[in-house]
């Protein structure tokens, strides 16, 4: 049975992950920690620690408090407001990465998740179905920390033989947590402004596909990725992984499903210029044959997933 630190546990994805992983394996053995107390709910169902991800020794130091041997990192300053922020958000994603990296190298810990993005691509890549392994050289900060912690990764692992295991992820959502800070956060804002205002303006344009994913999906492969066997994870950078594609008038008529009346307007910002440089589509044929992936969530079932208990919400 592992002792999980959950670092960046009040996140978009730290939250749900929290969750999940303290239903499978009890509320004692998941430490969830983050720099602030954020989800009241969440610090109440089991431990918590304040955890700045940047300070080397507050982590060893509850690493060894809770004898841990498994670190999901998932502290991180996302692409749009690492633009706003570019030494800072480099500090912050690569730093807290060797941090763990060098306590599993030290052999304090077993074992190391790190999440990737599909920020690590550029504008040379191919856009469509973008290969598990191609062209990556991506213009904005986010992408650049995502694509050297990568090869971060891949060198602790071959040279110290580090067991990290990293998912190259698209852009979330979900009705539980909002996103902090992302260029696809469009994605989530748009279901609420449906409910609230019948009509939303997108910062991005008309024609903008990207990668997404339900966040359940994303929480399944998280938790897959870290049971496979050793052997099973051959690739030790990170795995592309694909959920949907979609544009946001592909959202705006599935919302109409529901919504018949609700209304889509575009104002780009610049956080179309980071969206313009990352793939349409991934293929994550590797992780399908590695570790037996498979998303199960589109387009409309997400729709009716988040409109149906985002209504509660604002009832
Ligand atoms: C972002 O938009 O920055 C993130 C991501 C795709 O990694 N959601």
């Amino acid at each position: 049975m592992p002792n999980i630190l959950i670092i960046g546990a009040c996140g978009q994805i730290g939250t749900e992950l929290t969750v999940a992983l303290r239903d499978r394996y009890g509320k004692d053995a998941v430490i969830a920690s983050d720099i602030r107390e954020g989800n009241e709910e969440l610090m109440q169902a089991g431990p918590f620690e304040i955890l700045d991800a940047t300070d080397s020794a507050a982590i060893e130091k509850i690493v060894e408090k809770h004898q841990i041997t498994d670190v999901y990192l998932m502290a991180a300053m996302l692409s749009a407001v690492a633009e706003k922020h570019p030494l800072k958000a480099w500090d912050l994603n690569m730093n807290s990465l060797l941090h763990v990296l060098n306590l599993a190298r030290d052999k304090k810990i077993e074992k190391v998740f790190w999440p990737s993005s599909i920020a690590v691509f550029g504008p040379t890549t191919p856009k469509d179905h973008t290969p598990q392994r191609t062209i990556m050289e991506p213009t904005t900060v986010y992408g650049i920390s995502k694509q050297a912690g990568e090869r971060w990764c891949e060198y602790y692992f071959n040279k110290y033989g580090v067991d990290v295991r990293s998912i190259r992820y698209p852009g979330l959502i979900s009705y539980k947590t909002l996103p902090g800070g992302g260029t696809t956060d469009y994605a989530v804002d748009i279901y609420h402004k449906a409910l609230t205002d019948g009509q939303y303006t997108s910062f991005l344009d008309q024609g903008t596909y990207l990668p997404m994913m339900y966040m359940d999906d994303a929480i399944h492969a998280t938790i897959s990725i870290m049971d496979a066997d050793r052997e099973a994870v051959k690739i030790r950078s990170s795995y592309n992984l694909s959920g949907m594609s979609f544009a946001p008038e592909d959202m705006e008529v599935s919302i109409q499903k529901h919504i018949p009346d609700f209304k889509l307007d575009y104002n780009p910002d610049f956080r179309q210029d980071i969206a313009d440089t990352w793939p349409n589509s991934v293929d994550d044929s590797a992780a399908q044959e590695d570790w037996g992936w498979s998303s199960k969530i589109a387009l409309d079932e997400m729709t009716e997933i988040m409109l149906t208990n985002l209504k509660s919400y604002y009832k």
